[in-house]
């Protein structure tokens, strides 16, 4: 049974940044939505064993085409909503640390470059998806891109999303109507780079 994460902190605590009714909405409906869907696909093609990411990496072995775009989207939904919701804090630790903090500046030259690239695939993204900062098992870093609930896992990429930026409409139209770009400046302010930082020394071997 695949749940949500538990939240460490409450619907209001990261105002003003991300607004109250945003994260009853997104947390207790969206999310909520991908998840029982998640799990009534995942059922329904007999992989509710697997975990995620085996799911979200093996979605051509799933014979039935409806069953699989149930599982891609939803498992997705699932996936990206866990990562983006476990990765804010009221008290974010708000600069990269250790070994992460090394590869950023190695990888892109400062922090400050990434969270600019970051913000550039984020106003790019045509429609509704996700931007992201994510490792592989060597511990290089890549940023990308996807739509929907696709991401680097589904995408056969190799790597492993460590941050999310969620751009679909529902994460911000309350509060920020079409502006994207403050949004993702304001959510800048309640990314735990600590959190981060422990979802990246995770996925290197
Ligand atoms: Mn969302």
């Amino acid at each position: 049974m695949f749940k949500q994460v538990e939240l460490d902190y409450a619907f209001d605590a990261l105002e003003p940044y991300i607004d109250t009714l945003t994260m009853q909405t997104h947390y207790g409906k969206h999310h909520a939505s991908y998840t029982a869907n998640f799990n009534k696909a995942a059922e329904m093609a007999g992989v509710q064993d697997q975990s995620a990411e085996e799911i979200l990496s093996n979605l051509d072995k799933i014979a039935d085409p409806a069953v699989r775009t149930a599982l891609r989207n939803n498992g997705g939904g699932f996936y990206n909503h866990n990562l983006y919701f476990s990765q804010l804090s009221p008290n974010p630790g708000n600069v990269p640390t250790g070994a992460l903090a090394d590869k950023i500046n190695q990888t892109f030259g400062s922090f400050d470059n990434l969270k600019t690239e970051l913000k550039r695939l984020a106003l790019g993204q045509f429609g509704s998806g996700w931007a992201w900062l994510s490792a592989n098992a060597d511990g290089d870093l890549m940023i990308s891109a996807s739509p929907n609930q696709d991401n680097p896992i589904s995408e056969k990429t190799g790597y492993f999303p460590i941050l999310a930026i969620d751009v679909w409409e529902h994460a911000y139209y309350l509060k920020y109507k079409n502006l994207r770009g403050d949004y993702i400046d304001n959510l800048f302010q309640v990314i735990d780079w600590n959190k981060v930082s422990e979802n990246y020394c995770k996925i290197i071997k």
